[in-house]
């Protein structure tokens, strides 16, 4: 089998992704930077669906107007070539040194207002572009220090800016759906929504919540020994699941968005499951880089590998469902009682009479295992290309 990525996968990739210059807190860059319209050209040899942006991959943050225009034509060019959309847009309130202490949190209201301004700008150039979806990420909304009392401030903060920029999403008939990316740390010591769950609750508090879903990713639940097949779990049950970051992660490190399935493989194997089980029907987008010690090429290898690792990990999911002694040990580990379960499943006096009067043989309850162990080995042979 081939594994090779088509556009009907809907892989994507940042410009930020595979742009990636090699840069870290102790080193310079080790890539030269590529242009927006090589890169998409690539993606789109390689079979990517699209390519995502923030303002400023794109357009510089002290472009003029025409500078603007005529970096975004020659981009919408290699878009009409390559056949590539962009799916997604997020902002840049991050990089500049105006938003050091946060953007939409920021306890300097001129630093909000403005960081509105510039989300406006950069939905404006996210619709020109095709984009149907809105990432947030609050990369630096968040705290060093709570001294300043600004952990309660910042989340009814938070609130009016997507309240706000919702409304002139609507207003503009930009219809975006807007998916809200939580992560605990780095670049703050502490950002405010630091997992998928708080992301979730805080979109309940907000005017039109129906527009807004989470962009969990993987390496950031993973940084904070969370786990990230769980939280998808939460956010598909609610319903939010409106876009996903894959990448990989050692647990407890600095941010290493590592390749897709470099790391956790049996991890990745069940978040592949999970999404194909379910019908995840969004964009899976790559949101890592090749290693600081790469060159190009070692670039265009990592972005090969985290789709052909989607592919390989989407087969390996398909024998799992279809390997008879798997589902034969899952069967029996979901143990099934109609009549037990119809008394459980919704309250009535009736019902909880008669569990009440229920008599339960409590040992042997807790005598059965549920053969988790053998579930797990067969689970590990498949992955290791034993079955
Ligand atoms: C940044 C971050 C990512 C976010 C991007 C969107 S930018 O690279 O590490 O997790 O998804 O702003
Ligand atoms: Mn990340
Ligand atoms: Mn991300």
């Amino acid at each position: 089998m081939a594994f090779d990525p088509l556009p009907e996968h809907h892989f994507t990739f940042g410009l930020w992704t595979v742009g990636n210059i090699g840069r870290d807190p102790f080193g310079n860059p080790t890539r030269q930077p590529l242009a927006p319209e090589y890169i998409v050209h690539k993606l789109s040899e390689l079979g990517a669906y699209g390519v995502n942006l923030h303002d400023n991959d794109l357009v510089p943050i002290d472009a003029t107007a025409s500078e603007r225009d005529a970096i975004v034509s020659s981009f919408k060019k290699a878009l009409v070539e390559s056949g590539m959309k962009v799916p997604m847009a997020t902002t840049n309130l991050f990089s500049d040194a105006a938003f050091k202490d946060g953007a939409f949190t920021n306890a300097n209201a001129q630093i909000r207002a403005y960081a509105i301004q510039k989300a406006m700008n950069s939905m404006d150039l996210g619709a020109e572009l095709g984009a149907e979806t809105y990432v947030f990420w609050g990369g630096r909304e968040g705290a060093e220090v709570d001294a300043g009392g600004n952990a309660l401030d910042a989340i009814a903060h938070m609130r009016e800016a997507f309240n706000f920029l919702a409304s002139y999403s609507q207003e503009q008939g930009y219809n975006y759906r807007f998916a809200l990316e939580p992560k605990p740390n780095e670049p703050r010591g502490d950002i405010y929504l630091p997992v998928v769950g708080a992301a979730l609750g805080f979109i309940a508090t907000l005017e039109q919540p129906h527009l807004f879903g989470v962009n969990p990713e993987f390496a950031h639940e993973t940084m904070a020994g969370l786990n990230f097949v769980h939280a998808i779990a939460q956010a598909i049950d609610a319903g939010k699941l409106f876009h996903i970051d894959l990448n990989d992660q050692k647990m407890g490190r600095f941010d290493q968005d590592l390749r897709f399935g470099a790391e956790n493989i049996k991890s990745a194997f069940l978040l592949v499951k999970l999404l194909e089980d379910t019908g995840y029907a969004g964009m899976k987008h790559f949101d890592a880089h090749a290693l600081r010690t790469e060159d190009e090429a070692g670039v265009w290898d990592f972005a090969r590998g985290c789709m052909r690792t989607y592919l390989m990990l989407k087969e390996k999911a398909a024998q799992f469902n279809a390997d008879a002694e798997i589902q034969a040990i899952i069967a029996a580990y979901k143990v099934k009682d109609e009549s037990l379960s119809s008394l459980s499943k919704s309250y009535s006096t009736s019902n909880a009479a008669a569990l009440k009067a229920h008599s339960f043989d409590r040992a042997a309850l807790g005598a059965r295992g549920p053969g988790l162990e053998r579930l797990d080995q067969l689970t590990v042979d498949l992955l290791l290309g034993m079955r």
